[in-house]
């Protein structure tokens, strides 16, 4: 899969400099959806497809981008960096230049080559890759380093400022921090967080409905400010919620009504998703396999229902998948609106059932969609 060395060939190749090379990984998210912007918690999974990033000093001023998966090449001046995104793959290594540099670095010319296997608009964090595994070269070439946690945040600064992605830290969070074997559940008011471990003997099968996921796109902002709006209403009655993960179910019983009907439901999801969440973690710590499946199946329904942040296709998926042997939970991944489901499945088991689900949702759709069965992988390093 990742080939260091092939990134390195091409690297000199195209830039007759040694690289030094850079992973970082894409992820699946477990439980804790559209939650992680409304300060409560989330418990991702970094996965095996990454972002590979190589990158060596240049002497021109300039900075060379190359990107194998585009087979394209773009060069910008150093000293006039671009002030604005361009809706081009060069805005994630670009935002990354430009929040550096706002952070006081001076960022010299170099070149980087990209390559990466993180499926595109699958909801698999393809971008957070991009940015933590291009943070993490233009670092190294100036000597700098972060904690984990704060360059997570850099990297959201670049999705926020710079992109124009409303996007909470949940991706770059785990992208940085991932650790093999296991999910982490993650506060995301301190960034404090508990690994929980993945049992040996349950996989991560990861199905690609093949309908393309947005968070620049209107539906991820618009579900945002209707839960935020509902956090309002709780807010001006009783203080100290800025966000919904101060809010109680018991708030929305008692000023409800005063919320616009989308409002309140967004809420519904975003409050008992939260207490989802802690208890599947607790639930996999005690080995309660059952219980992580009830509440991943809780999770989609809300998702769907209350948040409406699903699909046809999704819904299907996780449908289609229920009745098939070794199935433990299932539910859709990520921002929502297309992308991938993920399906706790007993290992072995798990080649079977991609295969079966794989056969059913091409007979109802008409579409294979990619199924994948992945492991729990660690966080973004140096490889070369
Ligand atoms: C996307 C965002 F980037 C995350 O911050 C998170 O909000 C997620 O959607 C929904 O849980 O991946």
């Amino acid at each position: 899969m990742h080939d260091p060395a092939a990134l390195r060939s091409l690297h000199l190749a195209r830039f007759q400099a040694e690289p030094a090379i850079f992973v970082a990984p894409g992820r699946v998210n477990l439980i804790g959806e559209h939650t992680d912007y409304a300060e409560g918690f989330v418990m991702p999974a970094a996965i095996d497809f990454a972002t590979l990033a190589a990158i060596s000093p240049r002497s021109d001023g300039k900075i060379v981008l190359y990107s194998e998966n585009y087979q394209e090449e773009r060069s910008f001046d150093a000293s006039a960096l671009p002030a604005k995104a361009s809706k081009h793959w060069t805005d994630y290594p670009m935002g990354v230049v430009a929040i550096l540099t706002g952070e006081g670095h001076k960022i010299p010319g170099f070149s980087l080559s990209l390559w990466g296997d993180v499926p595109l608009g699958s909801g698999l964090s393809s971008s957070a890759a991009l940015e933590v595994a291009t943070s993490l070269a233009v670092l190294s070439l100036i000597g700098a380093s972060y904690p984990g946690p704060v360059l997570a945040r850099l990297c959201q600064r670049v999705e926020n400022e710079f992109v124009g992605a409303n996007c909470g830290i949940m991706d770059q969070f785990i992208s940085v921090n991932g650790e093999e074997n296991h999910a982490l559940l993650l506060d995301c008011r301190d960034l404090s967080f508990k690994l929980a471990p993945i049992p040996a003997d349950v996989a991560l099968v990861i199905a690609n409905t093949m309908v393309k996921h947005s968070i620049a796109g209107g539906d991820y902002p618009t579900r945002r400010r209707e839960s935020e709006a509902a956090c309002a209403v709780i807010n001006s009655h009783r203080g100290n919620v800025p966000f919904l993960r101060d809010a109680t179910l018991e708030d929305l019983e008692k000023w409800g009504h005063e919320m616009e009907p989308k409002s309140l439901m967004r809420a519904r999801h975003v409050i008992s998703e939260n207490l989802r969440t802690v208890a599947a973690e607790k639930a996999l710590e005690k080995g309660d396999l059952a219980e992580v499946g009830r509440l991943m199946a809780e999770a989609h329904r809300s998702y769907s229902k209350d948040f409406e942040g699903s699909c046809a296709e999704a819904d299907a998926m996780v449908e289609l998948a229920q009745d098939i042997p070794g199935l433990i939970g299932a539910r859709l991944t990520g921002g929502g609106f297309g992308g991938c489901t993920i399906n706790l499945v007993e290992r072995s088991q798990a080649k079977a059932f991609a295969e079966e689900l794989g056969k059913r949702y091409t007979a109802k759709f008409g579409i294979a969609p990619q199924i994948h069965v992945c492991h729990a992988s660690g966080g973004a390093h140096r490889v070369a």
